[in-house]
């Protein structure tokens, strides 16, 4: 028996792939109900006799998780030791603009960079809140960039952008993350389609979620068997935190525990008014605040 640590880059329910340091994969199961792997997560796994599946027995402390609430309402943990967020939004579906504020909000409390993609850009949109929602995020500090996965357009800002990093791409389902990393493998359309084909035969076949190790450099989990959502967040002081813009203009606020929302003297109320803070990102702010406290209040 050898005991080895090892990278989950795929998991399909309780089955994973694993990557060892020096590249070479196995498959893998997990010893009891308790241990509960996801993407990124470095483990402790052991072989086993007479078997080509290795057994997970431990996970490395997790560096951050990123979470989402399930079918249940309880909370999931989708990929773990994420180092950079990709939010990805586009012509079609309908942006959704909330959902990306949601997303940002995670990366803030994960303590990690984010980027905003606007992809499909070879399709002609008269939606003039797109312009302005993408320089609400480019003024705040985010890397903000269009590209079309499509025309093969822009994808090398994104290269940039991940290289050395492990990040996960993440938005409405139909955006174009999937092509997206097509086109970030460098190969033709079909390429994501091997990769799961690859991982996901036989006895498994829907995978929740793997991570691709990209030529350019660094490597990005798609989550292709994952379902539209939003982040959960824990608490409103997270939720605050979450909006870097008023967090920061919130120093100023007469009230150090100013909600920003009908305090006097509060600083933020004035930046919105005055248009240095947007009033769309505060009006997510007091959604997902007032989501949250309903949240605290059930607890
Ligand atoms: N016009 C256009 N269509 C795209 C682009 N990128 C992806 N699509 C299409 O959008 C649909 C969803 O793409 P997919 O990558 O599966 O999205 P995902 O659900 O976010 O992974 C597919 O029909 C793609 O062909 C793009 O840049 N332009
Ligand atoms: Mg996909
Ligand atoms: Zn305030």
């Amino acid at each position: 028996m050898s005991q080895k640590t090892a990278v989950v880059i795929a998991t399909f329910s309780r089955r994973m792939r694993l990557q060892f340091e020096d590249g070479a994969e196995v498959e893998a199961r997990i010893k009891g109900k308790k241990l509960k792997p996801v993407c990124g997560d470095r483990v402790v796994a052991v072989s086993i006799e007479d078997e080509s599946d290795w057994l997970i027995t431990e996970i490395v402390q997790r560096v951050n998780e990123l979470t989402r609430p399930n079918m249940r309402g309880q909370t999931e943990v989708l990929a773990a030791n994420v180092e950079l967020l990709i939010v990805v939004a586009a012509t079609s579906p309908q942006p959704d603009w909330f959902i990306v504020d949601r997303y940002l909000c995670a990366a803030e409390s994960m303590h990690i960079r984010a980027a905003v993609v606007f992809n499909k850009t070879d399709v002609a949109s008269k939606d003039e809140k797109i312009a302005s929602a993408l320089h609400d995020y480019a003024r705040i500090g985010y890397p903000t960039l269009r590209c079309s996965a499509k025309a093969n357009s822009n994808i090398d800002s994104i290269q940039a952008i991940v290289h050395g990093n492990t990040a996960i791409i993440v938005g409405q389902s139909g955006v174009g993350k999937s092509s997206i990393i097509n086109r970030l493998l460098g190969g033709p359309e079909q390429r994501t389609a091997e990769v799961s084909n690859k991982t996901g035969e036989g006895k498994h076949t829907t995978v929740n979620s793997m991570m691709l190790t990209l030529p350019g450099g660094g490597v990005i989990i798609d989550s292709p068997g994952v379902r539209d959502y939003a982040p959960a967040l824990q608490s409103a002081t997270q939720v605050i935190q979450g909006f870097r813009e008023i967090e920061r203009a919130g120093h100023d606020c007469r009230f150090a525990n100013c909600r920003h929302l009908r305090e006097p003297g509060c600083a933020v109320k004035l930046a919105v008014e005055d248009g240095t803070i947007s009033a769309r990102r505060y009006e997510s702010y007091r959604r997902l605040l007032a989501l949250t406290e309903r949240l605290d209040k059930k607890l």
